[in-house]
């Protein structure tokens, strides 16, 4: 049986704003573990990681303040940690956020343990309506949240490649970004190499999820075995999930994100997820409170679902 290892990573500074620190504990208070034990998973809850919140400083438009960059890097190391052990001693990562910087760390950590157990380094599935692209060179805000994709894919970024290191690293060949629909001039530059699969809405609209998310999750196992997801819950349509930091318009709606989900979580070599970016301070009547639930039982199940079917 599959054994889910929850993990909190409370930061918000990444996103310009604290909200996003209070996702871990909102969705504890509206029962996720329970819920999660009761739809009959295996769950560890290791809690969250110690966070120092730190105020913006006064900085020049687009700078990166130096003492978010550490306070984020300090939990982004913990949390590089966590997955690995989680990884290391057969679980299975869930990591909640917090802003989307985090993955820099989580999604490490699930690489280098791959790396220690001489396994293939995963491929890498990004779910975000942003394609966090962004180095410190070019950023319009200085928000590290838009910037913890580069690090992963190789691109230097000020404490988030140090973070990264070598063992934690993906191979942008195996990367495919799954509905973006916001992105800087510097982004688009980073995208248009070529290296990486860049699925459109529009692709999805116009081919259908079944046929769009193949196209994602074969590019990410596109000559390795395993790959981890980054779910970003502003990709839902602000309709359906209006409490986040950075809603973008004209986005796929709950229903079909979860439809997307349910077959990328079925594909056999999804080891580890994190779930980012639900900021409970700009939500409505719970809406995405109630998507992000959403979102992380159907991960759960569907992995359940084809561990059970294969053994
Ligand atoms: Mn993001």
């Amino acid at each position: 049986m599959v054994r889910f290892d929850l993990i909190g990573v409370p930061i918000g500074m990444g996103g310009g704003h604290h909200g996003t620190r209070e996702a871990p504990v909102a969705l504890r208070d509206a029962g996720l573990v329970s819920m999660l034990l009761s739809d009959g998973h295996q769950v560890r809850d290791l809690g969250d990681v110690d966070v120092d919140h730190v105020d913006r400083t006064e900085q020049a438009e687009g700078a990166i303040d130096q003492g978010i960059l550490e306070a984020t890097t300090r939990a982004c190391h913990q949390a590089r940690r966590l997955t690995m052990d989680s990884i290391q001693s057969g679980g299975f990562p869930i990591t909640i956020g917090g802003d989307h910087s985090l993955a820099a760390g989580s999604l490490a950590g699930i690489a280098a343990a791959r790396r220690l157990q001489d396994r293939d380094a995963p491929g890498l599935l990004w779910f975000d309506a942003h394609a966090d692209l962004n180095t410190a060179e070019t950023t319009p805000t200085g928000n590290l949240h838009g910037m913890s994709g580069a690090a992963l894919l190789g691109w230097k970024v000020p404490g988030l490649s140090e973070v990264v290191g070598t063992d934690g690293i993906y191979h942008r060949h195996q990367a495919a970004f799954l509905a973006p629909r916001d992105m800087d001039a510097g982004e688009q530059r980073h995208m248009d190499s070529g290296q990486m699969l860049h699925v459109t809405h529009d692709h999805i609209k116009s081919d259908g999820v079944v046929h769009s998310v193949g196209k994602a999750t074969e590019r990410a196992t596109a000559g390795t075995s395993s790959f981890a997801l980054s779910f970003d819950v502003d990709v839902i349509d602000p309709s359906d999930a209006p409490g986040v930091d950075t809603a973008v318009h004209g986005g796929p709606k709950l229903d079909v994100v979860l439809d997307a989900v349910r077959q990328i979580s079925s594909h056999d070599g999804l080891i580890g997820v994190d779930v980012v970016e639900f900021n409970p301070i700009n939500d409505r009547d719970d809406m995405t409170l109630g998507s992000t639930i959403e979102v992380i039982r159907m991960i759960a199940h569907s992995i359940t679902e084809r561990a059970s079917g294969r053994s």
